[in-house]
Parts: C-alpha cells; structure tokens; sequence
C-alpha cells in the first residue's frame, strides 16, 4: 500500500515548496541507520549491501561513501577513495539532520579516512551505537585497507565503538594469536575485549565442523550464535550484510544480543538463498540474496 495514498489519488500533490504534515508523521516510527563504506560496483557487498540489508530489516538507510571499489565478486579491478573533505561532509550533514539510531563503519579504505570518520563523530559528540566491521582484505584475498592503518583503527575508531566484528583473520591482524579452535578464539576474544575495551563479535566463519559459530565478548561473558555452516557458495558480502543487520537491529532498539542473533539467521538466510547468474566469461557469477523474506527465516 502505498504509504501517503498519492498513488490511488487520495492525496492532493503538494504545492511546490510545501510539505504535507501527515506525510512525515506517519513514517515517523521507521527508523534510521547510517553506514560510512565503500561502494562495491557489483553490490554484493559494501554501501549496497548495507542499504539492502537495512530495507530488508524494516531501516531508512544513509550513505556516506569513503572509495568507489570497480569489482566483481571474484577479483577487484580498481578503487579510489572520497577526498577527507567529502566523507567529512556526508557525515555532517547527514548527523545534523537526521535522527540516526544507530551507525556502522565499513570499508575505510586508508589512514586520512579512518582518522577522518573517528574526529567527526567525536565532533558530533553523536551518541549513537556504533559497529566497527574492520574491513581489510576483500573474500577474494585483495586487499582493500592501507596495510599501516590498521594502528589508526585501535587508536581512534575503535574506542568509539559499540561493538567491533572482525572474523578471524582480521582478529589476528588486530593482534590475536593465531586461531584453530574454539578454545583458541575464546582466548582471542577475551583479549581483543580487554585490549579495545569494547565488545567483539568474532565470526568464526567455517572454524568447527558443520556450524558456523559466532562469538561475542561483552563485559567479560561470552555468548555464542550457531547457524549451519552454508557450503560451496561464494560468500562476497556476507560480513558486510551480517554488521549491516546488527545495526538495523540497534536502530530499532534491539538489545545487542537480540539483534545478533536475527542478524545471524538473516546472514545465514541470505547466503542459502544466493542467486546465481551464468557470467558472460561463462563462469557462474553468486550474489547474496538480500530478500525481505529471509527478515523473516527460522
Ligand atoms: O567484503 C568486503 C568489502 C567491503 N566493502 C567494499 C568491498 C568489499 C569487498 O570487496 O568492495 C566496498
């Protein structure tokens, strides 16, 4: 249904420059999520995967692009990044006129940037939930972040966060020891908790068995998130899609664990739904399916 009735002719255009009161009342209750990322061309992963995730889950989604990455889902083939100045501006005005419920960080792509998006929350002296997807290496093995500045995320994004979701590459990169069991990701996150003091998702990706099994390290306690471990598809996106739904879930006032939990079961839901294509190289070419249905998967 249309949500102001324009379309069946109920409601008079509005006149130009005038806005109509009960068009912005009644949508008042959806809520609103920022992601500051990189725009992925094949929009399997970064902003656009971000932006179908929030829809999915029921969130008004805002952008504030960092680099433009020219991709497929296989192989990177170029990307820049936004001038400082400009995600600086994305960022301000979107905070100083939005009522944003909750934020994530995604692909930062370079040391100026992730400093610049650290000093302008702090500026905005925004309260706001904040998830930290540390982006370093895309699922094809390229890497995507300035190999230095990862020292800029401890120092300046990271205490600025609600909850940091590294999987475990990138927990190693962030200073863990090398993780091959569940003893040893449980030794990892106890001490990326202590060492960021904030609380860490761990995704442990295909780490045991037949499970995919997540954990997270929050004021001391750990708690984990079990799916069935999806095989043989390709997983472009996926960390993207999961951190992008942890946020829709904050937005909408969901507890931390709550709103992992149903971003977990939304993941899971996406990569077994995935859409696949024949690519005119004649390989297969798979996408996550960032259906609306899979909100709603057991
Ligand atoms: O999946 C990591 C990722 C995040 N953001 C952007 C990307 C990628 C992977 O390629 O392009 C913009």
């Amino acid at each position: 249904m249309p949500l102001n009735g324009s379309a069946t002719g109920a409601v008079a255009p509005p006149k130009h420059g005038t806005l109509i009161s009960h068009q912005i009342n009644s949508n008042i209750n959806i809520p609103i999520a920022l992601t500051i990322a990189g725009s992925d061309s094949s929009a399997g992963a970064g902003i656009q995967a971000d932006l179908k995730t929030f829809s999915a889950l029921g969130v008004y989604g805002l952008t504030a692009v960092t680099c433009v990455v020219a991709e497929i889902p296989a192989k990177v083939s170029r990307l820049e990044p936004v001038s400082v100045e400009m995600v600086r501006a994305q960022i301000e005005v979107l905070a100083k006129n939005f009522p944003i419920a909750a934020m994530k960080t995604g692909l930062l792509c370079s040391r100026a940037i992730i400093s610049t998006v650290a000093q302008t929350i702090l500026d905005l002296r925004s309260k706001t939930p904040l998830v930290v997807d540390p982006v370093i290496t895309a699922t094809g093995g390229h890497p995507l972040l300035e190999s230095s500045a990862i020292e800029v995320y401890q120092d300046e994004l990271f205490p600025l966060g609600t909850l940091i979701t590294p999987n475990l590459d990138e927990a190693v990169q962030l200073g863990a020891d090398k993780i091959r069991d569940r003893e040893s990701m449980e030794r990892a996150g106890k001490e990326l908790e202590r060492k960021f003091k904030t609380a860490i998702l761990l995704k442990g990706g295909h780490l045991s068995g037949d499970d995919a099994v997540d954990l997270l390290f929050t004021n001391g306690t750990i708690t984990a998130f079990t799916a069935p471990f999806v095989r043989d598809v390709a997983t472009h996106g996926t960390g993207c899609t999961y951190s992008a739904a942890i946020t829709a879930g904050l937005a909408a006032g969901m507890s931390m664990p709550d709103a992992i939990a149903r971003a977990k079961k939304f993941v899971t839901a996406c990569i077994a739904g995935r859409l696949r294509w024949k690519g005119t190289s004649g390989h297969n070419i798979d996408a996550l399916n960032h259906s609306a249905d899979n909100a709603i998967a057991d």
